[in-house]
């Protein structure tokens, strides 16, 4: 029988916007359930006034029922000591945060929709001018990181939206070969991205076992 007292995370049957909730609690070695919703059963369920705004992802946690990606991130990263209490980190934790809302505004309705090709062609065309060259700043400003970590000394929020996005767009089997071609345009996103992965098993298991996750 399910555990009461587990975190229960409510999504569809692919990885999408949930993604990063999964990976932060992996990293977090948070035991949790998983509520896989068909669309089918959604049809129904989004009129049930269960979920807040009428949208999944949905986090069961200590009684309560959170929404929103990023308010659900933040609740787990301020709850397991990955935000910050400083105003200026918090400052920047957000600034990376929103930075990955602008790329992800753009890509993930094609991801969505199955449409790899397209997503590839708009980071083919944006990511090597644009942001690349701005992660590769971001990281090499933050000396307290030493390149492992996006905001200070340790792990924090934005470090699971960078991972969650790098692995997403260039490293899951369907994308690598992009990942392959940008290695050496932002050598230090992807140093960054393999020493985290590294930094938990709990991590590393998960995403061994569902490298090839619809996306
Ligand atoms: N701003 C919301 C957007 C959530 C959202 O658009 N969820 C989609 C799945 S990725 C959904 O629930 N689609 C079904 C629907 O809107 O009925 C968040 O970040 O959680």
């Amino acid at each position: 029988m399910a555990d009461p007292g587990k975190p229960k995370l409510h999504y569809f049957p692919y990885s999408g916007r949930a993604e990063v909730l999964r990976m932060a609690m992996q990293y977090f070695e948070l035991d949790y359930d998983e509520e896989v919703v068909s669309s089918q059963a959604w049809v129904s369920l989004k009129r049930s006034g269960n979920y807040e705004f009428a949208h999944l992802p949905m986090l069961e946690i200590q009684g309560k029922r959170l929404v929103q990606t990023s308010a659900i991130l933040r609740y787990l990263c301020q709850t397991n000591h990955a935000y910050s209490t400083s105003t200026d980190q918090i400052a920047q934790i957000e600034a990376i945060v929103e930075l990955h809302s602008d790329i992800q505004e753009q890509t993930l309705p094609l991801m969505l929709q199955d449409k790899l090709t397209e997503a590839k062609a708009w980071y083919e065309v944006h990511m090597p001018e644009q942001y690349f060259p701005m992660i590769e700043r971001l990281l090499e400003a933050n000396g307290a990181g030493q390149g492992k970590y996006f905001v200070g000394s340790t792990v924090t929020m934005a470090d699971f939206v960078m991972f969650e996005f790098g692995f997403d767009a260039f490293q899951r089997s369907q994308m690598e070969d992009l990942g392959v071609k940008f290695a050496q345009i932002a050598p230090k996103f992807f140093a960054f991205l393999a020493s985290f992965k590294e930094q938990k098993q709990s991590l590393k298991r998960y995403m061994s076992e569902h490298n090839d996750k619809p996306v």
